[in-house]
């Protein structure tokens, strides 16, 4: 695809640290389009989704943090992306907190038949509102695309489920609750943990997600939680988990995923500017977005 459209969405509301809603800004500042513009893609940067603010965040409808405002956002974003890939052009999300690939996988994956996920994350991102342990919806966003927990969720942009867990590879994992282990089990969905990098190299792990998903996926969303990188290299994110995925090895990622071309759409997640170092976790998202998208260093 040589077109890109980046849509951004401001939002922080699924989780309890705010200033992740600054995450759009700080990554355009960081020049995603002047940088994707100089690999010779047609850009084109169509604003961010706003969603307001509720005049006191409100925790008392039900077990789900902000449930009414994560759920119009997750509209919005659904309809946004599903018409960017209506257009033939690649939809560049920018977040906002993991909740928001709720819409983003709402609108893609009903152009496939058998979308596949990377899930490249710290965490699984895969509680319900039975499992959680903190109500916040961005440890539930994959469990949701999956079909599971709250209903008006998961019945975003009028179906589920979005995604088929056998379709599913998570990245990076070292933080998980238990309910999410058993979710993992049950489900069998694939991990490579931090123990598999760690062992086998982010190569290989790559490799084999690159030939699980060749055998039996028509698109492939990539879904990039900047805490899955170590704390050192990406320290403005909300919930930091040490021992992560280095710089190198994110880059190395991205560039192996682009020399694939299985990659359809994608979205980068969770920068948060003020808990950032002089934004450098906005401008690693954004080299690792160049080597996605097929910079080279020769
Ligand atoms: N598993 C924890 C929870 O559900 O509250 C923490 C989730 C953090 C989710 C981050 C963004 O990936
Ligand atoms: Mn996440
Ligand atoms: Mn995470
Ligand atoms: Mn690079």
């Amino acid at each position: 695809m040589e077109k890109i459209t980046i849509i951004g969405l401001p939002m922080d509301l699924g989780q309890n640290r705010r200033g992740v809603d600054m995450g759009p800004s700080a990554i355009r500042y960081a020049e995603v389009v002047e940088r994707l513009d100089s690999l010779g893609f047609d850009v084109e940067d169509s604003g961010d989704i706003m969603i307001g603010r509720p005049a006191q965040l409100d925790t008392s409808e039900t077990k789900l943090n902000n449930l009414k405002e994560v759920t119009i956002g997750s509209r919005l974003l659904a309809e946004k992306v599903d018409a960017i890939l209506g257009k033939n052009s690649f939809p560049l999300v920018l977040g906002g907190d993991h909740s928001i690939a709720i819409g983003t996988l709402a609108g893609a994956s009903k152009h496939y038949e058998n979308l596949g996920v990377i899930w490249f994350d710290a965490h699984g991102d895969l509680n319900t509102d039975e499992t959680t342990p903190s109500g916040n919806i961005h440890g539930m966003s994959l469990a949701v695309s999956l079909g599971l927990g709250n209903d008006e969720l998961v019945n975003i942009h009028g179906y589920s489920p979005k995604i088929k867990p056998e379709n599913v590879v998570i990245i990076g994992a070292r933080s998980l609750d238990e309910g999410e282990r058993k979710l993992i089990t049950a489900k069998e969905i694939k991990v490579f943990s931090m123990h598999e990098i760690d062992r086998r190299g982010m190569a290989a792990v790559i490799e084999e997600t690159i030939a699980f998903f060749n055998e039996k996926t028509d698109g492939v969303h990539l879904s990039v939680d900047m805490d899955a990188l170590d704390p050192i290299d990406a320290p403005g994110v909300g919930t930091p988990v040490l021992g992560g995925i280095t710089y190198r090895e994110s880059h190395l990622a991205m560039e192996m995923l682009s020399e694939s071309g299985i990659v359809t759409s994608a979205e980068f997640v969770e920068v948060n500017p003020i808990l950032d170092d002089k934004n450098k976790t906005a401008t690693v998202a954004v080299a690792l977005m160049g080597s996605l998208f097929g910079e080279k260093l020769v």
